[in-house]
């Protein structure tokens, strides 16, 4: 069977809203969100009822929770990965709505054992889930993770050893086309569950150091975190088959910064903060989505990086993270504007080859 020949697919847009806080309360503030299954009403003036409404391929409410958005977002992604596909998922939005909430998580629950904390958020969820389906599946495999933090267009390794800092080079690979190579990147090998929990400490902790370290705040760094699976099966007729698949899974630094009409704030400009990455994955998604003749993905990492999940052959998710609160209105309208002209970017998965 060809592996060649596969449809277009569009690339699938989730939002979440998360709970209004305590902080937001305090200020005044009110709820100006209702969400159903597909849809987000933003309700701009309660008195004048003026409404704009969103459709989506899926809305977690404020009530959501954790497994919600992993068993709606990632268990198929997960599946294809299973098959030889490589998967990607983006979170999006302003600061403070949940985008490291909804891919990391918070430990809830600490006399559980982490695997079973309510609290797992996608990267920790997709680890256990996959090593159980592995067993289940009763395959040869190996686990390569890496965790690498994309700041100020620098590359840094966040499984390396904890006092590296390192910038990571990153060159195009001839073999693939629009693939890149980071050079140096830590690729740890996780044998089974208990190896998850250590790595994934590492990782956050060498992130809070790096953070200390060069006066970073998180809010301006994207993170990649990757799993790359390798199966040996063995068909009914003897034959060895050989299986890679590969996910993505991306937390990007805060929306804030970039205005509803894709331009940059004036005072983030004068300020400095221009991200050069968040602005070109703006750009790029423009030129799909206009079908221009040129997409710029070289001008930034990121879209170097992950040019193969926009209108690629990866199979692609975004999550726009939202606030609910009347005074976030203009940030939660720019990233409902923007998460719906994702929706309309098509990918041409295809299976890795033998
Ligand atoms: P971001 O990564 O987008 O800056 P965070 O993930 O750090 O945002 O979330 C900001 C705050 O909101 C955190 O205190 C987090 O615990 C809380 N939060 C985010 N999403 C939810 C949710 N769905 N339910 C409950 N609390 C949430
Ligand atoms: N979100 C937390 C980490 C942070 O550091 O900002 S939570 C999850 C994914 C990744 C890294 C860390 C975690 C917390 C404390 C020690 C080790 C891991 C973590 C939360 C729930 C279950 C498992 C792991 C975490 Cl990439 C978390």
């Amino acid at each position: 069977m060809s592996s060649k020949g596969q449809k277009n697919q569009n690339i699938q847009v989730f939002v979440r809203a998360r709970p209004i806080n305590a902080t937001e309360k305090g200020r005044g503030s009110f709820s100006i969100v209702e969400t159903s299954d597909h849809t987000v009403t933003v309700k701009e003036r309660p008195q004048d009822k003026i409404t704009k409404n969103f459709t989506f391929d899926r809305v977690f409410g404020p009530k959501s929770k954790q497994v919600d958005v992993y068993r709606k977002v990632v268990m198929p992604l997960l599946e294809q990965v299973l098959l030889g596909y490589n998967c990607t998922v983006f979170a999006y939005g302003q600061t403070g709505t949940g985008k490291t909430f909804t891919m990391e998580g918070e430990r809830c629950e600490s006399e559980l054992p982490w695997d079973q904390d309510p609290g797992l958020g996608i990267i920790p969820r997709t680890l256990s889930q996959l090593f159980d389906e592995l067993r289940i599946q009763g395959v040869e495999f190996t686990v390569r993770v890496s965790f690498l933090e994309l700041y100020n267009e620098e590359l840094f390794d966040l499984l390396g050893p904890e006092t590296d800092t390192t910038r990571l080079r990153l060159y195009e690979d001839a073999q693939k086309k629009g693939s890149c190579i980071i050079h140096g990147l830590e690729e740890v090998t996780v044998h089974n569950k208990n190896d998850v929990y250590e790595i994934l400490r590492l990782g956050s902790q060498k992130r809070q150091t790096a953070a200390t370290l060069m006066n970073a705040h998180s809010s301006r760094s994207h993170t990649v975190f990757s799993v790359t699976v390798h199966i040996k099966e063995n068909t009914v007729d003897g034959e060895e088959l050989l299986k890679t698949g590969k996910l993505n899974l991306v937390d990007l630094a805060g929306s804030e910064n970039v205005g509803r009409s894709g331009a940059v704030d004036r005072r983030a400009r004068e300020a400095g903060n221009i991200n050069q990455s968040l602005l070109t994955l703006g750009r790029v998604i423009t030129s799909l989505v206009e079908r221009a003749p040129h997409v710029p993905y070289r001008e930034s990492k990121l879209t170097r990086l992950l040019q193969d999940s926009l209108g690629g052959r990866t199979k692609t998710s975004i999550i726009a993270a939202i606030s609910p609160a009347s005074c976030n209105l203009e940030e939660t309208l720019s990233t409902l504007d923007y998460a719906q002209r994702a929706k309309n970017i098509t990918n041409r998965p295809e299976v890795n080859q033998r």
